[in-house]
């Protein structure tokens, strides 16, 4: 069956901050109560997504979130009226307003899980929301996420759209991020690589410093509800040194598309056995498996950490070679941006690096890869996708005069506590379910 990759990237929301929620994010943390700029965060994101489908990349974008999310504080007990409720929380609590306001869905690869319909048993496209159970802020997305998966990829024949896993630490899920698919072709049965940071009931190693947001036991309930055969699934483990030194999520660490393999040397734990799985699954589907393996020595994890040389986008061109999507930090670092100048020259699988400013959301630890999900889609598959998603000139012209109009240029984590914020995020969402022809999404909408 004939399929391509499709990539749907989180467009950035109004409240965009930096409140340093994430412990084990090196970003998040050191950026903690800088000033934010959402418009530009918007716009960088924006400008990735229109480039890439420029190039012939499909291109779709995912809503943001509501945020504050009202119904969160009031779980927490607080009541009243919208702006006196807020109010309150800012004084009381300002630490659960900034995790009720976040603009985290911004990074979609911590959506879901994506299983192709080449992959799975009923031959369906299989979504598990990630329960994203480690983080307060977080662990709020997956309703929504589901909700919002449920009306782009409506048809029921051609998706099925789980709940998340309870989110219970045992099944600690955090999507795509921690998730792999290897092929010969997109529309060819795979193998999805599953990397988790520790297990709850298996003895194992673990991290001391930072904590493993990811278990095995989610990793392997993911796939047994998604149907996938025992021959199209390997599960290796994080480094959990790497963990330690702020390598959160394996998308920090590694990045694979259709058979190759980007990683640092230091990503797994039994690193040469996983390869040696990889290599056997995919054998056995014909399929061929290089790995282009960054020595410690060129490119230590700090680098790797700072730059987020491994948070690219390996993509697809129709030619066969891949493009590396790698965000501007990695031009910034003398030893990444001389090994990235060999591998281009290398003449090996991945044959050009293309270099993008998202700054905003790298302050927070989101860089290319972390704003995008992707699903592996038929042609019918994507005829079965609400329409009004795909980033075309049109679309991009709607959404760039969309943020223009509703997105400030300046949010200092004090700001948070103004209850207009709310109302604005609400006008903008309201209007971008129109651009988007996805009808009533939101709560407040219904
Ligand atoms: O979950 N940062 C996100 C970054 C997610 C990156 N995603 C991937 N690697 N796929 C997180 O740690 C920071 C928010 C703040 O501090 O304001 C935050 O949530």
């Amino acid at each position: 069956m004939q399929a391509t990759e499709a990539n749907f990237d989180g467009l950035v929301g109004p409240t965009h901050n930096y409140a340093g929620l994430s412990f084990g994010n090196v970003a998040s943390l050191s950026n903690e109560k800088s000033v934010a700029n959402p418009k530009a965060a918007a716009k960088q994101g924006l400008r990735k997504m229109k480039q890439l489908a420029d190039l012939g990349f499909r291109q779709g974008v995912l809503p943001p979130q509501e945020r504050p999310s009202l119904r969160l504080l009031r779980e927490l007990g607080f009541s009243g009226a919208d702006a006196n409720l807020i109010a309150k929380v800012a004084k009381e609590a300002p630490e659960l307003l900034a995790a009720a306001s976040s603009a985290s869905a911004m990074w979609t690869a911590n959506a879901a899980t994506v299983s192709p319909s080449a992959d799975t048993e009923d031959a369906r496209v299989h979504f598990t929301p990630a329960n994203l159970c480690s983080k307060l802020h977080r662990a709020i997305e997956h309703e929504s996420t589901r909700r919002t998966l449920r009306t782009i990829f409506a048809d029921e024949s051609r998706f099925a759209v789980h709940e998340a896993l309870p989110g219970t630490p045992a099944l600690g899920d955090e999507g795509a991020a921690n998730h792999t698919r290897f092929c010969s072709a997109y529309g060819e049965r795979g193998v999805e690589f599953f990397v988790y940071g520790r297990s709850e009931y298996r003895r194992g190693p673990e991290p001391k410093r930072y904590p493993a947001r990811q278990t095995f036991e989610a990793s392997r309930a993911v796939a047994q509800r998604h149907g996938l055969a025992d021959g199209t699934t390997v599960f290796a483990q994080q480094n959990p040194d790497v963990i330690d030194a702020g390598v959160f999520h394996n998308d920090v660490i590694a990045v694979g598309n259709a058979t190759t393999l980007f990683c640092h040397q230091l990503a797994f734990a039994g690193q040469s056995a996983v390869y040696d799985e990889l290599r056997a699954k995919l054998a056995a589907r014909n399929a061929a498996f290089d790995v282009i393996e960054v020595p410690d020595a060129r490119v230590s994890v700090a680098d790797a950490v700072t730059s987020y040389l491994f948070n690219s986008q390996l993509l697809m061109r129709a030619d066969g070679t891949q493009v590396l999507v790698v965000p501007q930090e990695c031009r910034e670092n003398e030893r990444v941006a001389q090994y990235l100048d060999d591998l281009v020259s290398a003449s090996g699988p991945i044959g050009e690096v293309k270099v993008f400013d998202l700054r905003e959301s790298m302050k927070n630890g989101g860089g290319p890869a972390c704003l995008r999900l992707r699903v592996v889609l038929t042609d019918a598959e994507r005829e079965a996708v609400a329409p009004g998603v795909w980033i075309d000139d049109r679309l991009f012209g709607l959404l760039d005069t969309w943020i223009d109009t509703h997105y400030r240029d300046r949010l200092a984590p004090a700001d948070l506590a103004d209850s207009q914020l709310l109302n604005e995020s609400r006008t903008a969402l309201d209007e971008l379910t129109q651009i988007l022809r996805i009808g009533s999404l939101y709560d407040f909408q219904r």
